[in-house]
């Protein structure tokens, strides 16, 4: 099909940002000449509004940056270096099937693992065509667990799937509770429809371990002990029955297991908590009658609390909360920790689990490290796309140990020659999504977007699908799901009867109108998708799962020699994950990566603001500035963003993160290391 978009040569066109961010924001790509020269929010876009983040302002720089890898290479050098040799794809190509040909032949196909994550959310390269390929060769599978695989679990366990509050009617919130979340960076425009709420007097909470950008945005911020927040949220509970704050008539029409919670909690007085959280008992009451007497309440739950040993009980047992007060039944009332199920497309019709065998092995990506060195049958082969395992993945020094492997055959598809691309054996070019035909749902708001090209693929670079295709094409797959243009999986993929919320979106309308809103219908009254169809308080699933049935609260896991500081190395403003940490612009808004400390504990090791301090475990340890004050509590320290690799600096933090996993779902415990810290002389 002919593409209107690319053959504007100037002019402005509509395009989806394809960062994994949950405000998935409409954009408009102004272009002189075939070259992208400005990028802006969509102004028509109803809930980006024309806004949108620095760090996609600055996109431009990155898609021409000088450093994007222009055509397939192969390594030439050691493995980790950064001597590679220009191929061909015909090249490239062969190398790789004729690769993993013997490979199979010898060892089976599962020696074969993929890793990718959400480097660009578009589905057909993300969860389609990537997915049929790899299912057809019979590769080992990947759990997708290291972002939100926890909290995803524990939510479901109350609410059956992710189900929450449209956001756009949460300007009518009274109350907003930002819980382990930093909006400001990561869901600006939440933050943007607070803060018209706030024009009409709404309040703003945010619970977080570190006063950053969005805590100093609060009305009230309130300081927890890492991976306590279960316990919080029971001694709110403990208060909203005690003092007759809950809806009762909601509870009973709603929900399963009120009677036997509300018997549960009373173990979770305000100073029981108190002592576990560090939050002082009178603000546990503050707090539990602001949220029992306001209304509408709404929360948003982050993934601070979830990347922890705990993490989906707590996210588990804060989706209780507006079940108490019956926040669901207000407009903008309720929580939202995901909304992906809405949006539920036809999966088995985009990523074809027909052309799986069964049973075929499943490698948690959290234990990539391990997987790498220790599993048995062996891994002998790795493909990764859209993610950059040797800077994001937990534990990473074990899992640059097992990307350094002789005898593991590597390939790496990325713009940039990242310090995972450094490892492979074959390195591809990957278009930036402005160059492809992609389409992506939020998982926060309730719009599918389509992208068409806009530009032309830089140099030699190719999408995700395209590769795949021609991986299939010479693997000798003939299946016909192996050839489908982005049209034909785009059209298989809205065509869901079994999702209603999907009625009427097709792809000419996609095509013709940019972005379409869902057909979502408010929660209650209704039917959710758990066992009762009602919210489980009480849940016989986890029961028989072998989880405690009520919310309880779990500390965190005991580290080896136990170090006295909780190490959370969370996300920054100006990079995504590790994107854009290869991009000068960005980092030079970032400047330096800073290691935030209580001023007492710093004092404590004579360490003073702009020291350089070394951060250290027993996995690994990097070297940070020091940063003292009173933005978190004793005991923990706290970094952001996911720093590129620089000589002569150690800011790799993913050094020191536990390659443990969480209670629930695989997930990862980034938040849950311990580390000591010291001065550098
Ligand atoms: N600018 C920017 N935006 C992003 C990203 C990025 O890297 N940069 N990443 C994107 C991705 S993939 C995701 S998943 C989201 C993540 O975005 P968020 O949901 O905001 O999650 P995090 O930033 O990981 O952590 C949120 C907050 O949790 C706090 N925290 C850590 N442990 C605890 C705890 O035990 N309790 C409480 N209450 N708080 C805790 C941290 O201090 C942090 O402020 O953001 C997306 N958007
Ligand atoms: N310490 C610590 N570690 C974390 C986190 C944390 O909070 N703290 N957060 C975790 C979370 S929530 C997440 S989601 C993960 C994210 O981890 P990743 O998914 O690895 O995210 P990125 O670092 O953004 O890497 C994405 C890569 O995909 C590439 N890419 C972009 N578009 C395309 C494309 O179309 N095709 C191909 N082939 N490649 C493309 C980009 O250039 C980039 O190198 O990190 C996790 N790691
Ligand atoms: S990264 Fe997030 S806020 Fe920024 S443009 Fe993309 S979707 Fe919008
Ligand atoms: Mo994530």
């Amino acid at each position: 099909m002919k593409n209107t978009l690319i053959d504007r040569h100037t002019g402005v066109v509509p395009a989806v940002c394809s960062l994994d961010c949950p405000d998935q924001c409409g954009l408009l790509i102004h272009k002189e000449a075939g070259t992208i020269v400005k990028i802006e929010g969509d102004p028509a876009h109803p809930v980006t509004q024309g806004a949108i983040c620095n760090k996609v302002r600055h996109m431009a720089e990155r898609i021409y940056d000088a450093k994007r890898l222009r055509y397939p290479m192969k390594r030439v050098g050691e493995k980790g270096g950064d001597r590679f040799e220009r191929i061909t794809w015909e090249e490239a190509i062969e190398s790789i099937t004729s690769n993993w040909k013997r490979l199979i032949a010898e060892d089976g196909a599962e020696s074969i693992l993929p890793y990718s994550f959400y480097g660009n959310m578009g589905l057909l390269g993300t969860e389609g065509m990537d997915r049929r390929f790899f299912h057809r060769l019979g590769a080992s599978r990947l759990m997708y667990t290291i972002c939100q695989a926890a909290g995803t679990e524990g939510y479901r366990y109350t609410m059956g799937g992710g189900y929450g509050t449209d956001p756009e009617d949460t300007v009518h919130a009274k109350l907003f509770i930002f819980w382990g979340i930093n909006a400001v960076s990561t869901n600006m425009h939440q933050v943007m429809l607070a803060e018209k709420a706030r024009k009409n007097r709404a309040q703003i909470v945010v619970i977080d371990v570190h006063k950053n950008q969005t805590g100093r945005w609060a009305d009230w911020f309130i300081p927890v002990r890492p991976g306590t927040d279960t316990a919080l949220a029971l001694g709110l509970m403990h208060v909203l029955f005690a003092e007759q704050l809950t809806d009762e008539s909601f509870l009973r029409e709603y929900t399963v297991g009120h009677e036997e919670l509300r018997r549960h909690v009373r173990s979770y007085d305000p100073q029981t908590v108190s002592a576990i959280t560090g939050v002082p008992v009178d603000d546990i009451y503050k707090l539990a009658r602001m949220y029992g007497t306001i209304s509408p309440s709404f929360i948003r739950i982050g993934n601070g609390p979830q990347h922890h040993d705990n993490g989906g009980m707590c996210i588990r047992t804060i989706a209780c909360l507006p079940a108490l007060t019956g926040a669901w039944l207000y407009k903008g009332g309720g929580a939202i920790k995901g909304n992906s199920a809405y949006l539920d497309h036809n999966v088995a019709a985009l990523q074809r689990p027909s052309l799986m065998k069964k049973g075929t092995r499943r490698i948690n990506m959290n234990l990539l490290g391990s997987a790498l060195l220790e599993l048995e049958p062996p891994i002998k082969s790795l493909y990764v796309y859209n993610s950059n395992p040797a800077v994001v993945a937990p534990n990473a020094s074990k899992v640059r140990q097992g990307l350094a492997r002789d005898d593991l055959f590597t390939v790496v598809h990325d713009l940039f020659l990242t310090e995972t691309a450094k490892y492979a054996d074959i390195v591809l070019p990957a278009t930036s999504s402005f160059e492809n035909t992609d389409f992506y749902r939020s998982y926060w708001h309730h719009y599918v977007q389509i992208q068409q090209p806009v530009i032309e693929p830089y140099a030699e670079s190719k999408s995700n699908v395209d590769v795949f295709r021609l991986l299939a094409r010479a693997m000798g797959f003939e299946e016909q799901a192996l050839q489908d243009t982005e049209e034909d999986m785009i059209r298989q993929a809205l065509d869901h009867p079994g999702n209603p919320v999907l009625e009427g979106m097709t792809y000419e309308r996609l095509v013709e109108k940019q972005f379409l809103k869902g057909k979502v219908k408010p929660l209650f009254p209704g039917k959710l998708r758990t066992p009762s169809g009602k919210i489980e308080l009480y849940s016989k699933q986890m029961e028989r799962s072998g989880y405690p049935p009520l919310p309880t609260y779990a500390p965190l896991a005991e580290e080896e020699g136990d170090l006295p500081f909780l190490f959370i190395p969370a996300p920054n403003h100006n990079f995504l994950n590790s994107t854009f940490a290869h991009n000068e612009k960005h980092v030079r808004m970032e400047k330096t990566p800073r290691l935030h400390m209580n001023a007492q504990d710093a004092a404590a090791l004579g360490i003073a603001s702009g020291d350089r301090v070394r951060v250290w475990n027993r996995r690994g340890e990097c070297e940070l500035t020091a940063a003292a004050g009173d933005d978190v509590l004793p005991g923990v320290v706290v970094s952001q963003g996911l720093w590129a690799d620089a000589p002569g600096r150690k800011q790799l933090v993913n050094a020191l993160t536990p390659d443990r996993v969480a209670d629930m779902g695989g997930g990862a415990t980034f938040f849950s290391g311990r580390v000591q810290v010291e001065k550098l002389p």
